[in-house]
């Protein structure tokens, strides 16, 4: 009979849940996902998970243990939830889990789209009241910049504390990140690329970033470009949503600038992101671009939207062009959800995680 299919692919994914929500929205992608596959029938995939929390960093002293980076790369992919707990300081938890899983998994572009999802609106009224009014790929660079860990302090527990926090652009880094950039854009309907710096007040890293701009520029005739710098960037998101769509910042300046995109697209809850190892020579990871949300977390009402978005960008990603079709259903299947206004709180709604869950699973039913 034609709905009988054998199964042909076994995708290996490690999960990391991390802290607060990312346990409950990690939860709620799996059970997605494993309906995905069910429905699907050509691949199935094999979970391995890791308690890598701030819970256990407490007990144990580690969130990741010596062989975790091997233990990774023994999967096709890793979906991450939320990392970050009130009683741990932040930046150990950071970097004791999610920059070094980036940094040593070769994932130097962060991806994070952001858009109007059908049934939810945007706090901009004025001039976002359609979806297409706000439609935008954020590439970050996700390997140096400001986040490259270079840096000390000295005069510690002392009024004379000096702490230095070094911001460490190459060439190479730099060359790539605008490279995956201009693809992006050219792969897009409105082929328009917006470069973020700094580059009148830092006057090194940023300087470079807009010499080799330049330069890659000229390998992309078709890509329509312009410069901003990020100041000027957060009040033209605002102001003037329609007039981007592909955006290219720094490490420091798209994590700040995608958490904005995505409050001005509806909420946090909705955005994902993919850090890409390009190469493909080691796992990428997926993850919601929220945090771990610690008011809310366990009590069933996070918005597993963003994971969701993530699970269709890992599913995109592991089946190399073979699954687009299986992505792209995901996502119908999400914003059929959020259109029919079962939404959490965030997004004006009043449903809670399980439900959202079990509509968008019964929309990939259908
Ligand atoms: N799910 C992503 C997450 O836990 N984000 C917390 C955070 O602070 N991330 C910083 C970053 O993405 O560099």
């Amino acid at each position: 009979p034609s709905n009988v299919h054998s199964v042909e692919k076994l995708y290996k994914i490690a999960t990391i849940p991390g802290d607060g929500i990312g346990v409950d929205i990690t939860e709620a992608a799996i059970q997605l996902l494993e309906k995905v596959a069910e429905v699907d029938g050509t691949f199935k995939f094999q979970w391995e998970n890791f308690d890598w929390s701030s819970k256990n960093y407490k007990e144990r002293g580690y969130y990741m243990p010596p062989d975790g980076l091997e233990q990774l790369q023994k999967h096709d992919a890793i979906y991450f939830g939320a990392v970050g707990w009130p009683d741990v300081p932040d930046h150990i938890s950071l970097w004791g889990l999610i920059l070094p899983i980036r940094k040593y998994n070769n994932q130097y572009v962060n991806v994070r789209p952001t858009r109007i999802l059908e049934g939810t609106k945007s706090p901009l009224t004025q001039c976002a009241n359609k979806p297409e009014d706000l439609d935008w790929v954020i590439i970050r660079e996700n390997s140096e910049g400001e986040y490259a860990g270079q840096g000390g302090t000295t005069h510690e527990n002392s009024p004379h504390t000096i702490a230095t926090e070094l911001a460490i652009f190459t060439r190479v880094g730099i060359e790539r990140i605008m490279r995956f950039a201009f693809e992006t854009a050219r792969s897009r309907p409105r082929k328009k690329l917006t470069m973020v710096t700094k580059s009148n007040a830092q006057r090194h890293g940023m300087v470079l970033w807009d010499k080799v701009f330049h330069e890659v520029a000229k390998e992309y005739e078709d890509v329509e470009w312009d410069k901003m710098l990020v100041d000027a960037m957060t009040v033209r998101m605002v102001n003037n949503p329609q007039s981007m769509d592909t955006i290219v910042a720094t490490n420091l300046h798209a994590d700040i600038l995608s958490d904005l995109a995505a409050a001005l697209s509806g909420s946090i809850g909705i955005a994902p992101s993919s850090n890409l190892d390009p190469t493909r020579r080691y796992p990428s990871m997926f993850e919601p671009i929220h945090g771990s949300a610690p008011d809310i977390a366990g009590k069933g009402i996070a918005n597993p939207v963003g994971a969701f978005w993530s699970a269709a960008e890992m599913v995109r990603w592991i089946g190399k062009g073979e699954l687009d079709h299986v992505a792209d259903g995901l996502m119908t299947a999400i914003e059929n959800v959020t259109a029919a206004g079962i939404k959490t709180k965030d997004l004006a709604g009043s449903a809670n995680t399980k439900e959202v869950t079990e509509a968008v699973c019964k929309e990939v039913e259908k």
